[in-house]
């Protein structure tokens, strides 16, 4: 890997891993469609739209890989999620496999499984259950991954990222935590492991409280350093969980219960599980 492309350089994890990816490749390209402040060594910086089939040529130009985080990471409406997550997405497979990328790993979500009860253990290869729409856009992505390595010969990690914020608050985010630095080793695994077709994988630390089985990841040589452990005592001891509930019961929490997250008008379920 000479040039790496991290698409959502300025959101919440991108500018995180911005942070953790310096000199690890020769050149990262850090792209999106907000300001991310100078270029710093070993990097170029560029700004543009993913959805915008010129800007889309001149971010994918001369990259041996890409993380493709960009795009919207929670709900939204329908339009917005098929304009940004789903033909976005789709663009930008095909721009990136028409300038020779050889990678790519994908940024999906627990949100393409949210559905799932907290009772059930999963490994991965279980059918999707999206709990939104955007869950359902990463459902899309990781299609897109698998029609893109077996169709065109991409090599492709799509990662299911848990909850990766500074750190745990809730049950919820104890089990599905993942620090940035893990992250970003799994990631450099997708670019970076030598033989890879599509594999589903899961974005999380070594937990002792997580409901998902990471068998594939460490097959492929991913050795998590970190672990929500040390704040398991911490949550046990805090205040319950917030949410209804269908958040309470499923893996997605809040994803799950909101038809359209922040304004209470457009909830449209709040559906028992099967
Ligand atoms: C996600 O996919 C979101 O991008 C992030 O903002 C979190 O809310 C996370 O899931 C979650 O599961 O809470």
């Amino acid at each position: 890997m000479r040039r790496v492309l991290l698409t959502g350089a300025a959101g919440g994890i991108g500018r995180r891993m911005r942070q953790a990816l310096a000199n690890v490749y020769p050149i990262l390209r850090v792209s999106d469609i907000s300001d991310l402040g100078p270029a710093a060594e070993g990097e170029e910086i560029a700004i543009g739209d993913f959805t915008d089939p010129d800007d889309l040529k001149r971010l994918v130009a001369g990259v041996d890989g890409i993380i493709h985080l960009g795009g919207l990471s929670v709900e939204h409406e329908w339009d917005d999620i098929l304009r940004v997550n789903i033909d976005g997405t789709y663009r930008l497979y095909e721009a990136a496999y028409e300038a020779g990328v050889k990678r790519i790993v994908f940024a999906s979500s627990n949100h393409a499984i949210g559905f799932y009860p907290r009772t059930q253990h999963l490994d991965g290869s279980e059918r999707p259950r999206p709990d939104c729409r955007y869950g359902l856009s990463k459902v899309f992505g990781e299609g897109l991954s698998q029609y893109f390595a077996d169709n065109y010969g991409l090599g492709i990690l799509t990662i299911r990222i848990g909850w990766c914020f500074e750190k745990p608050n809730t049950p919820r985010t104890l089990a599905s935590w993942v620090s940035i630095g893990d992250l970003t080793r799994l990631c450099r695994v997708g670019l970076e492991t030598p033989e890879l077709h599509h594999e589903i994988v899961w974005g999380v630390s070594d937990n002792s409280r997580t409901l998902w089985d990471n068998t594939t990841a460490r097959r492929l040589g991913f050795v998590p350093q970190d672990s929500s452990d040390i704040w398991a005592a911490e949550v046990d001891a805090g205040p319950p969980e917030p949410g209804n509930d269908v958040a309470l019961a499923v893996q997605g929490g809040p994803f799950a219960s909101t038809g359209y997250e922040g304004d209470p008008e457009r909830v449209t379920r709040q559906k028992p599980l099967a």
